[in-house]
């Protein structure tokens, strides 16, 4: 094994507007680890080279990425002895699937290695492919190089922890080794090896966390994260352990990014950057103390793990725009449901006193729980549109993401549409049929909800905001219509109240 190629393949996704590109951290320390061995590695991110590329409607759902023609050309160009690609998110398995059987059809020989958090959660799945010959369950930057001295020697696969074989024609599935303990003993992510200015390059419109159009890094200072939230599936790659990187070694990727591209922002990616208060504190001192002169981001933080110091300290540093997850705005769904341990009236009173710091504050919200009520949905609507703390909020559909709490329950529920795919699990979708609501309702309730929001926001546009409706969803356009009326009339026109802490 000398030629190593690994891939992030494109994405089959319901949404045309969301097209972010992150740096894929997983595949550029695994090919930073394998640089440091001496392999020669090449790295091909479809996701981040097709961003030109106007985007193909497959099925209903938005390709993105480079063509499979272009997938092909570079395979063929490299000659690679081994093919590791990236399954992280779930919208990933078509295209993961098409690239391994393209590797097999050009060179047979190929061993093809799959892995990320997808594949972690569904590994005898994925390799129900038969162009797919292992499985890497988990953190793999210590398992990789494992697995291709063992290829080399075609003996010892037992050996290797988290890999799931075939032998015999049966599958394997070897014990997991644990999460990677001395995260500070890896090499930095081989970001020679990656189209740099691509990433984050295009945005979200009106997401408050990451401002104008630039190039933007990511990094990683920590993994894990001790929550148990039940639509959560990062447990699965990362555990439930928090694990932490020295500050040092942090500070010094800082500065190589800050010295290397000039950058101008950085987003922090980490499960659970606040996990540990006292670090997280002690970050902002050091951060401030460097004088980067660089803006940090973080896509949302945990309100649960925050208190008024730390929402100081991150100011000091210039977060004036901060996301946090609340979820639900009804306790018992936090609770019972959820599962995430968020004290509402606890947060209520952290969000008051950043709002009184005059720190723009994104709330993000998710309906649609299997045991939620349309009630529950409601007051959480409620909180998020007139609790007058947050400047942007931001709905969400719980999703069954592979390897969550949330799919086993609806697995063992029958909850499933029938024509759930994983294209759907996005968090765009409804995807779930309970006792308390269809699909539909939460489709009407989420288009409802929007409609009333840009109305509200902007009155003269209603005859543009309905024929929106009427555009994106004719079939509900009389309900979606209807429940938009009765939000006006019961919450603006009434001034009925829904509780909250
Ligand atoms: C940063 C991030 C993003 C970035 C993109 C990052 C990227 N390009 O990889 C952005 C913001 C764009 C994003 C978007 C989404 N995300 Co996201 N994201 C993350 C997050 C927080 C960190 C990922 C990361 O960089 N981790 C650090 C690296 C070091 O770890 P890693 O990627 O897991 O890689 C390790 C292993 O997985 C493995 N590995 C990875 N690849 C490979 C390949 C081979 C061959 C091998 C052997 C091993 C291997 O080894 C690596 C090193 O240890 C994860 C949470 C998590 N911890 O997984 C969620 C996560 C991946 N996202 C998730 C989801 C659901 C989404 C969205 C669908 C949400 C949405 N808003 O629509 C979208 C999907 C993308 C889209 N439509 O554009 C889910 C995926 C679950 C699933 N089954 O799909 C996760 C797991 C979070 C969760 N809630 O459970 N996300
Ligand atoms: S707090 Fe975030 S990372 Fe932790 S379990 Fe909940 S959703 Fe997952």
């Amino acid at each position: 094994m000398e030629r190593i190629l690994l891939i992030q393949p494109n994405m089959k996704v319901a949404t045309s507007g969301q097209r972010i590109v992150y740096p894929p951290l997983g595949i550029m320390y695994i090919a930073s680890v394998l640089e440091q061995k001496g392999y020669k590695v090449r790295i091909l991110d479809c996701h981040a080279e097709g961003l030109d590329r106007d985007v193909d409607m497959i099925d209903g759902y938005v390709d993105v990425g480079i063509p499979m023609d272009d997938v092909r050309k570079r395979i063929q160009e490299f000659r690679p002895d081994c093919v590791g690609i990236s399954c992280n998110f779930s919208v990933m398995v078509a295209s993961m699937n098409e690239t391994a059987k393209l590797v097999k059809e050009l060179f047979p020989k190929t061993a093809v290695i799959v892995g990320g958090n997808h594949a972690s959660s569904m590994p005898e799945e994925v390799m129900e492919n038969p162009c797919v010959d292992y499985v890497m369950v988990g953190e793999s930057e210590l398992t990789f190089p494992m697995l291709l001295n063992k290829i080399d020697q075609g003996i010892g696969f037992e050996s290797v922890p988290g890999l799931v074989w075939r032998k015999d024609s049966g599958l394997i599935k070897n014990p997991p080794g644990g999460y990677i303990k001395d995260l500070d003993s890896l090499p930095m992510p081989a970001w020679h090896l990656f189209p740099y200015e691509k990433y984050s390059r295009t945005y979200k419109p009106h997401t408050v966390t990451w401002g104008k159009p630039e190039a933007m890094p990511s990094i990683l200072t920590s993994r894990g994260c001790a929550g148990t939230c039940i639509f959560c599936s990062v447990h699965k790659t990362m555990g439930r352990k928090f694990r932490a990187r020295n500050l040092d070694k942090v500070f010094e990727e800082i500065r190589f990014l800050v010295d290397k591209y000039h950058i101008s922002k950085l987003m922090i990616v980490d499960d659970n950057f606040t996990h540990d208060r006292k670090r997280t504190k002690q970050f902002c001192d050091e951060f401030k103390k460097y004088n980067f002169g660089i803006e940090i981001y973080f896509q949302v933080l945990a309100l649960w793990c925050m208190d008024e110091e730390l929402i100081d300290k991150l100011y000091d540093i210039g977060c004036t725009h901060m996301g946090f997850a609340l979820e639900s705005g009804v306790q018992e769904v936090l609770t019972n449901i959820v599962k995430k341990p968020l004290k509402l009236d606890r947060a209520m009173e952290l969000l008051r006193y950043a709002k009184q710091k005059g720190i723009h504050l994104t709330g993000t919200f998710v309906i649609g729980f299997p045991g939620e009520t349309k009630k529950d949905i409601q007051r959480s609507l409620y909180m998020a549109n007139y609790s007058g703390l947050f400047d942007s909020r931001e709905i969400y559909i719980a999703t069954p993401l592979p390897g969550s709490e949330m799919f086993d329950i609806c697995k063992k529920n029958n909850l499933f549409v029938d024509n759930f795919s994983y294209s759907r699990v996005e968090v765009v979708k409804p995807n779930i049929t309970t006792k308390d609501f269809t699909p539909e309702d939460i489709e009407v309730i989420l288009e409802a909800d929007r409609t009333h929001h840009l109305i509200k926001a902007n009155p003269k546009h209603i005859l543009r905001y309905i024929k929106g409706v009427w555009k994106r969803k004719p079939p509900l356009f009389f309900k979606v219509l209807w429940e938009t009326l009765k939000m006006f009339v019961k919450y603006d026109f009434l001034k009925i109240k829904e509780i909250y802490p």
